[in-house]
């Protein structure tokens, strides 16, 4: 099974994708440590939101597979800095998290995802279960 890696701003919904697709009573400790379970990769929102931990997320991506890159669909903006995706040399799936939010503006979070360099949008939900299968395929 392919080993996959989550990018996103803090409190996007990397963690609840994550138990969402691996089915384990995941709880992240929220500290800024690059956290494993099973297959999946999950990295601190940190990582993201300083550019001086852009080293890190390159470094942690390596034996890793595919990322994910985690856009929220009710933030007016994103940290994701544009064609951020090619400089991983991997497969990139962008995710629109929290679909099922009254202000969810999804279209406004798949163009943030595709500025990023996300060409695959995946459109998700933990609460309603919406694009989790879609996901577990694409991520194989
Ligand atoms: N409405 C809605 N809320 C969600 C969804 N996914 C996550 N949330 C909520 O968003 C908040 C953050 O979710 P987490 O999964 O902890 O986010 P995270 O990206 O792991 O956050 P950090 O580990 O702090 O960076 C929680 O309160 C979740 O309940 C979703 O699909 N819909
Ligand atoms: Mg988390």
């Amino acid at each position: 099974m392919k080993k996959v890696m989550f990018v996103g701003e803090t409190r996007v919904g990397k963690s609840s994708l994550i138990r969402a697709l691996s089915g384990e009573e995941y709880t992240s400790h929220r500290a800024m440590a690059v956290e494993y379970v099973g297959r999946f990769v999950n990295t601190p929102g940190e990582f993201l939101e300083n550019s001086w931990f852009y080293n890190a997320l390159i470094t942690t991506s390596a034996d890793c597979d595919m990322l994910v890159f985690v856009q929220d669909a009710t933030r007016g903006s994103s940290l994701f800095p544009p064609l951020f995706a090619p400089i991983f040399n991997r497969r990139v799936v962008g995710v629109v998290s929290k679909v099922d939010a009254p202000e969810a503006d999804v279209a406004r979070a798949e163009r943030f995802l595709n500025n990023a360099g996300a060409r695959d949008i995946v459109y998700a939900s933990v609460v309603t279960g919406e694009g989790l299968d879609t996901l577990a395929e694409m991520i194989g």
